[in-house]
């Protein structure tokens, strides 16, 4: 049963056994401002090319369920109206044959179908804060979906120690790359620690392989803090966190739309530097991403001849 329809360069790398690291889009639809949304989706695939990858943007178009996407439909994608697609969406999307931005979990689901490991994302959804029941999708994908996922951290607008909680309850380690401390998104510190300190692609790779020699099932998580150079202090993020927080209270803005919402009020309260940080941060991991893709690509051929 095919769900998916692969471009003709990821169908080719499938074949080959390339090293390919997917992509989200919910963070081109709904997570960044045209035009810098397209001109994000398309640096992230010129990062994961410059490391040696292939990069599978995945989406939804016309009810379609694409892996890798030409220019033109990225384009398209980041004009056109589209809906948040995690997986209790894939149907309402197929059904109305509409385009959809597929979040951490959406792109998981398509991600682990196409038989493709190793995924960049920017921040995971997880528990958010004064919202007891608003519990990202995202987490559960990672419980139950054997992938690395690379991002800077959970979203600064969550409850991060919750976050961490429900992770370790659903066995997904939570891998620092090269720190001992969670990040926080647009913030190098947390004050939470991860699970495990590794320092290399190499040693991710192993340790992947390790994690699911046990049986299990759940994702590997690599936090990745962003770049030092475009990191918000801690404590000059919480008070816009704080304030952009509470007017989403106040405005009633809950579920599917929340997260856009604040990520939308914290660009506006630091001047466009979220904005930044965030680019940067993702492009970083795409790297990452890249880098981890390639080591195991080599893994897998060394190990078949
Ligand atoms: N991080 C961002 N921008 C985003 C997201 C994360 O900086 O747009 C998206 C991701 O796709 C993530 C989703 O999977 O938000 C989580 O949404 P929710 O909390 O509704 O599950
Ligand atoms: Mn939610």
């Amino acid at each position: 049963m095919t769900t998916f329809t692969p471009s003709s360069e990821i169908a080719r790398a499938l074949k080959l056994a390339l090293p390919i690291v997917a992509l989200e889009s919910t963070v081109v639809t709904h997570g960044l401002p045209h035009p810098e949304n397209l001109h994000l989706a398309r640096d992230m695939e010129s990062a994961v090319q410059e490391e040696g990858a292939i990069p599978a943007t995945i989406a939804i178009l016309n009810g379609q369920v694409r892996v890798g996407l030409t220019q033109a439909e990225v384009e398209e994608l980041s004009k056109a109206k589209a809906i948040k697609v995690s997986r209790r969406d894939f149907a309402t999307a197929i059904v109305k044959k509409t385009h959809g931005g597929t979040t951490v979990a959406g792109t998981m689901l398509v991600a682990q179908q196409a038989g493709i490991q190793v995924f960049a994302t920017g921040g995971i959804g997880g528990v958010h804060r004064e919202a007891p029941f608003d519990i990202s999708t995202d987490l559960q994908s990672l419980a139950d979906t054997p992938m690395i996922v690379v991002c800077a951290g959970a979203k600064a607008i969550l409850d991060l120690p919750a976050t961490l909680e429900y992770l370790e309850t659903m066995g997904v380690p939570v891998v620092g790359y090269q720190t001992e401390e969670f990040p926080a998104f647009y913030s190098r510190e947390s004050g939470l620690k991860v699970s495990v300190k590794l320092d290399s692609p190499e040693e991710i790779a192993a340790f992947a392989k390790a994690h699911w020699s046990m049986g299990l099932k759940s994702a590997v998580l690599v936090t990745n803090p962003i770049p030092k150079l475009t990191a918000i202090p801690k404590k000059e993020m919480d008070p816009v966190i704080e304030k952009a927080s509470e007017e989403a209270k106040q405005k009633g803005v809950h579920g599917q739309a929340l997260t856009p919402f604040l990520l939308q009020r914290i660009n506006e309260l630091t001047d466009g530097r979220s904005l930044q940080a965030n680019l940067s941060l993702l492009l970083n991991n795409a790297r990452l991403a890249a880098q981890i893709a390639r080591v195991l690509a080599l893994q897998a051929r060394t190990r078949t001849v």
